[in-house]
């Protein structure tokens, strides 16, 4: 089954990662480089099954990437949770307020000014992917903005005309504006090949949290992969996950021993209802997973 690599990276990881303290205070186990594949033809997602994944969050949350939007406005509304920690620790910490979570979102729905003030998350991936700034020089030493650039237009474009590229990749990590962001990238680089008809999509992702983050970035990549796969009118490939640091928080013990105490079962597959126009107009309703009957959600807390 094709989890099982996953739930023997989470036990290399709990039974022989180094041991140290992280950013976020909460100590971590890690393991730095390990890489997984995953077959995609027929339809297959890497979805785990050994947890519950709430994957309509994280399709939502790759949709809303591919707008563009930086603010956690439209996410809230979408009742994304997923992003708000980070907003929410910079509005503590600003103002002293007490606010709690639900209070917090629910102002970022009601007042739009705050939400921008307090909603935005910086350029994050989705300014990164679609519209990466440029400067050309203006004369005397200064610098006018040039045009953004669409990675993922570029990427598409150069799929369908250029397949044997070894150029088809594209990037969140713009060095000059990770201080900015609330959170520099995680999943970083996506590398794309093509062959034989099939797309096939290699993800970088410098940091994973493998409790948490994992389900998520591997179904994102994957979802990534079919609808570029779909609009280039080829086959999916494989999902190659490669990471840098990946880890375990030492306080998800309870989520390491209950996954590793369960049997992957079964082999879910996504459809995908419709041929949106291109790849900026899929809505969530276009897809559908099918054979999915995974053990029950665990709960883990996050390290903001
Ligand atoms: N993390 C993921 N996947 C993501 C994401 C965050 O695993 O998509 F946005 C985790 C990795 C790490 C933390 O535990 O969030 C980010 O912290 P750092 O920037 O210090 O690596």
């Amino acid at each position: 089954h094709y989890e099982h690599q996953y739930l023997q990276l989470l036990r290399d990881v709990w039974d022989r990662g180094d041991e140290r303290r992280d950013r976020t205070g909460v100590g971590t186990r890690s393991l730095f480089g390990p890489t997984m594949r995953f077959d995609l033809a027929d339809d297959a997602m890497p979805l785990l099954t050994t947890k519950r994944v709430a994957w309509k969050t994280a399709a939502r949350e790759m949709l809303w990437f591919l707008t563009g939007d930086t603010n956690i406005r439209e996410l809230v509304r979408q009742k994304v949770h997923i992003w708000t920690d980070w907003p929410l620790d910079r509005y503590r910490r600003a103002t002293g307020e007490a606010i709690d979570r639900d209070a917090f979102e629910a102002r970022i729905l009601a007042d739009e000014a705050f939400a921008r003030d307090w909603g935005d998350l910086g350029p994050v991936y989705g300014k990164q992917w679609v519209a990466w700034d440029t400067y050309e020089p203006a004369g005397e030493g200064l610098f006018r903005r040039g045009a953004p650039i669409n990675q993922i237009a570029a990427l598409v474009e150069a799929i369908r005309t250029n397949p044997t590229s070894r150029r088809l990749l594209f990037t969140g990590w713009n060095v000059a504006e990770l201080d900015g962001m609330a959170l520099p990238p995680c999943h970083m680089t996506y590398q794309f090949h093509v062959s034989g008809g099939r797309l096939s999509v290699m993800l970088w992702q410098r940091s994973c949290d493998l409790g948490l983050g994992f389900a998520f970035n591997a179904f994102s990549a994957a979802l990534l992969l079919r609808m570029l796969a779909q609009q280039c009118d080829l086959a999916p490939g494989e999902l190659v996950w490669s990471a840098g640091d990946a880890h375990v928080y030492l306080n998800h013990q309870h989520l390491v021993d209950e996954q590793l105490a369960r049997e992957p079962r079964g082999r879910p597959r996504m459809t995908i209802r419709r041929r949106p126009e291109s790849i900026f107009d899929y809505r969530i309703e276009d897809f559908e997973i099918v054979d999915y009957d995974p053990h029950p959600a665990i709960a883990a807390p996050v390290a903001v």
